[in-house]
């Protein structure tokens, strides 16, 4: 850039300096933007403009704000010439931009004197907003927090990911069952810029033909097949309190003549010209419904490749204007592989070096592993992603034989370490000996990254001694290291929850803990504070009526704020145990009904909501959902039980919803089986935001419970270290259930909640086949658990004060505590200040 702006005469630059876009900074210049967008860019007036009309115009002017920075941004960290990292991920579950861009721009109050101004309410224009749901669960969000926090630290740093046309579907509960519909969510968002000018094409199928250079080295041409083009959309992401302003690049397909096949249209043949179109459309059309699951369907190998392709091809023109010699590249690059899903970025890498750029192997071998770095979200084996050799040499011929020369010089390395160990060498080669033969991904993405993280404590232990336990003996431990996860406090507290945000703020000494989450320890000081206490009681309960308001609106139930709200809201899996909960619901339920009235009157009021969505084809999630929503409709009606249980499923979960319930919840449920949850973030958001929590000893529940101290949290259940020896025992020895939960069981049966035959396989995986999640192991703990949170909830004055110890503990969960980590351990960039 310095030397492009020396090239360009003097009274030019003058010229563009003059005009140079500057952004409102108050009421009067936003409206005029706003205006200025409802007339001209959306071609209305005063006349026609409505809520969903003034949306548009307020984010277009906030984006064009932002994308002035976003060039500003660019441009110092060209000029600095600075290490970029570049996180690699299939999903980004962003949820809504506007208030988010408002608050980090720090413009949110001129934008509502502004809104209003123009006869609108600023809440009712952030409703308009249709959430960007790229993603599934964890793994998407975690991506979505650490882009906040890699710009609100001012790294310089770009997401890239797909483009989807359909995001997450929509999730419809009729008559109690899961409907899945298509999410359609790019009608018109005004947050993304298309980049007709930023395209790469990328090729499929074909083959390979070696020849030999003028020096006899062999060279390999990857030829023929087939082309789609990808063009670059942008999507600005502001840091909170600073000037920059980064960019979540997505890639979306089109043909590659941009056109249908004018020779087939002229013969005729329109159909099939149209088909080729709709082919190449198709790689970015939808995003996999699947969380913690791999589904080894072409489609989406495709999709990877594309999107890993269009990447690399972006970073290394990127790279190459810095004229650096090949050697420096991971002195300016670093990638993180979210997950193994971008795996392919370490063979596609090599081949730019070796088949392209002429790099020897090993030097270019060098360059990779100094560039990538792996993140691991799971060790449940059915998420582990394989793909059969056949699939990869058909659609990636060239890659493929890349993968077995790594595969071979691997093993070779592994030879020499452990000279005559046949079992080592099958247990870690990359391709797996099945039928068919398998490409093992996390195996390749561990050879080609200098580092490998889990994402909490026990998760990074745990694949440092199972799943990936032969690699930290030919590695060494160095290589593998943990990053325990963190979220975003600006979305998750300032945005979600903006009266608690604003009571902190006048007990810690302002917003500084948005930017230094460590700073909530001063709190604690204000513990013993009575109106203090009260206020925090106050904004609690009015985050509950503002969701009892919102169950009322759209289930058409009543349910009293002042019960304890018991949450459970996440992706619907087994190993995550939301079956555990509905069966202790349904215990709480009968022994409510066993009481006598005056009995009765002492309960605790409570009110148990679930959310969350099933993957497609995972029939058990499915039915766990609908035996929830039919036990609501029993209990909701029942006239013994009244305000005592109200059971709640909130349709659509999403991350404009979990905005709303996060900050309602009284008692958050993270009960999975110890050993299963690779982090869990949600437990970190409901306690920033004032909820206790019931949970397992498992993911970032052990970390958190290490904060905030174990007084403040309700933990139960087999720990992982036990988990073996008692699934063993389910299968080999005795294995009986006891009564409290038979007793579920055979009123499930009896019909209570509907046709039994809907639940005999989630009763039978528990009572008959080994009941591999272990509720049975946990349940009794899990009721005397939840008996002891309703008498502590009794005692309002002491919860209070554990909600408030746990919030000023919570410092450690900031996710820019965990960019920094992962800035310094593995990808070694620096921030660059602005001044
Ligand atoms: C999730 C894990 O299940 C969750 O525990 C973790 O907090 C999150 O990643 C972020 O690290 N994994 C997935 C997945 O979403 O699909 O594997």
């Amino acid at each position: 850039v310095k030397s492009v702006e020396a090239s360009i005469p003097e009274p030019q630059r003058e010229a563009w300096k003059k005009h140079q876009v500057e952004g409102f900074t108050d009421k009067d210049g936003f409206e005029k933007e706003v205006v200025r967008h409802v007339e001209t860019t959306l071609a209305r007036s005063l006349f026609n403009c409505d809520e969903g009309a003034a949306y548009s115009a307020t984010s277009l002017a906030f984006r064009d704000r932002l994308i002035t920075e976003w060039n500003r941004t660019q441009q110092r960290q060209t000029t600095a010439d600075t290490k970029r990292v570049y996180y690699l991920s299939l999903e980004f579950l962003m949820g809504r931009a506007l208030d988010n861009a408002m608050l980090n721009v720090g413009l949110k109050d001129v934008a509502r004197g502004g809104i209003d101004d123009l006869g609108f309410r600023i809440e009712d224009i952030i409703e308009q907003e249709h959430d960007a749901a790229l993603g599934n669960g964890g793994l998407g969000r975690l991506a979505a927090c650490f882009l906040d926090s890699l710009a609100s630290l001012n790294y310089p740093a770009w997401g890239y990911g797909l483009r989807y046309r359909y995001g997450i579907f929509k999730q419809e509960i009729i008559n109690g069952y899961q409907v899945e519909v298509p999410d359609y969510w790019l009608d018109f968002n005004p947050w993304e810029f298309p980049r007709h000018d930023v395209t790469v094409d990328i090729q499929f199928y074909g083959n390979v033909r070696k020849s030999q250079d003028e020096n006899g080295k062999t060279v390999a041409h990857w030829e023929g097949g087939e082309i789609v083009t990808a063009v670059a959309y942008d999507m600005p992401i502001p840091g909170y309190a600073t000037p920059s302003t980064n960019n979540l690049r997505l890639w979306s397909s089109k043909a590659s003549s941009g056109e249908f096949d004018f020779q087939k249209f002229n013969n005729g043949d329109y159909e099939s010209s149209v088909a080729d179109q709709q082919r190449a459309e198709t790689i970015s059309a939808v995003l996999y419904p699947n969380d913690n699951l791999d589904r080894g369907k072409e489609l989406r190998l495709k999709q990877q490749y594309f999107w890993v392709a269009a990447s690399l091809y972006d970073i290394v023109r990127r790279f190459k204007k810095s004229k650096r010699a090949w050697r420096e590249f991971p002195d300016q690059v670093a990638i993180q592989l979210n997950d193994t899903h971008p795996t392919l970025a370490v063979v596609e890498l090599q081949r730019i070096l070796v088949d392209i750029e002429g790099l020897e192997w090993d030097e270019a071998w060098n360059i990779v592993t100094s560039t990538f770095g792996y993140t691991n979200h799971t060790v449940l084996p059915e998420a582990l992603e394989k793909w059969p050799v056949g699939l990869m040499q058909h659609l990636l011929p060239r890659h493929l034989q890349i993968i077995y020369d790594i595969n071979l010089f691997f093993l070779q390395t592994v030879e020499k370490k452990f000279p005559n160990d046949r079992e080592m060498l099958t247990s870690v080669s990359i391709i797996e000996e099945s039928q068919p033969k398998m490409v093992r991904m996390a195996y390749l993405a561990i050879v080609g990254s200098h580092k490998v993280n889990g994402v909490a404590e026990l998760h990074s232990d745990l694949i440092q001694t199972t799943i990936f336990k032969d690699f930290v003996k030919i590695f060494g431990a160095d290589k593998f290291t943990n990053v325990t996860n963190g979220i975003t406090p600006r979305r998750w507290l300032h945005q979600a929850n903006p009266r608690l945000s604003e009571l902190i703020a006048s007990k810690t000494g302002g917003h500084e803990f948005l930017k230094d989450l460590t700073q909530l320890n001063k709190l604690e000081l204000s513990i013993d504070d009575d109106a203090f206490r009260k206020e925090w009681a106050e904004i609690k309960y009015a985050n509950k009526v503002r969701l009892t308001k919102y169950i009322k609106k759209t289930l058409d139930v009543t349910v009293n704020p002042a019960a304890l709200f018991d949450v459970q809201v996440k992706r619907i899996h087994e190993y995550k145990r939301q079956q555990l909960n509905i069966f202790g619901v349904i215990h709480r339920y009968l022994a409510l009904k066993a009481m006598s009235p005056e009995e009765r009157k002492k309960q605790l009021p409570r009110v148990s909501i679930f959310g969350g969505k099933a993957a497609p084809g995972y029939w058990m999630a499915k039915q766990i959902i609908h035996l929830i929503n039919n036990v609501g409709a029993v209990v909701n009606k029942d006239p013994d039980i009244g305000d005592l249980l109200k059971v709640i499923y909130l349709e659509d979960y999403n991350v404009s919803k979990a905005e709303m319930i996060v900050p309602a919840s009284d008692l958050s449920e993270h009960i999975s089986t110890a050993g299963t949850e690779a982090s869990g973030t949600s437990n970190m958001k409901f306690v920033l935001n004032g909820g206790l929590i019931i949970g397992t000893c498992d993911g970032a529940n052990i970390e958190i419970t290490r904060e905030i101290g174990q007084e403040n949290i309700f933990l139960f259940g087999t720990l992982s270290e036990d988990v073996e020896d008692l699934r063993h025992a389910h299968t080999y020895g005795s294995h009986t259930v006891d009564s409290d939960l038979n007793k579920v069981f055979d009123t499930i049966q009896s019909g209570t909640f509907g046709e039994p035959n809907d639940f005999g396989a989630m009763v039978a995986a528990v009572r008959d086949h080994g009941d591999f999640y272990l509720v049975s192991d946990d349940f009794q703990s899990y009721i005397d658990t939840q008996k002891m949170v309703d008498t502590e909830y009794r005692n309002q004055d002491e919860w209070v004060r554990k909600c408030i110890r746990s919030v000023a503990r919570m410092g450690f969960f900031s996710s820019d505590r965990c960019i920094n980590e992962y800035a310094e351990g593995i990808w070694n960039v620096e921030p660059l200040v602005v001044k």
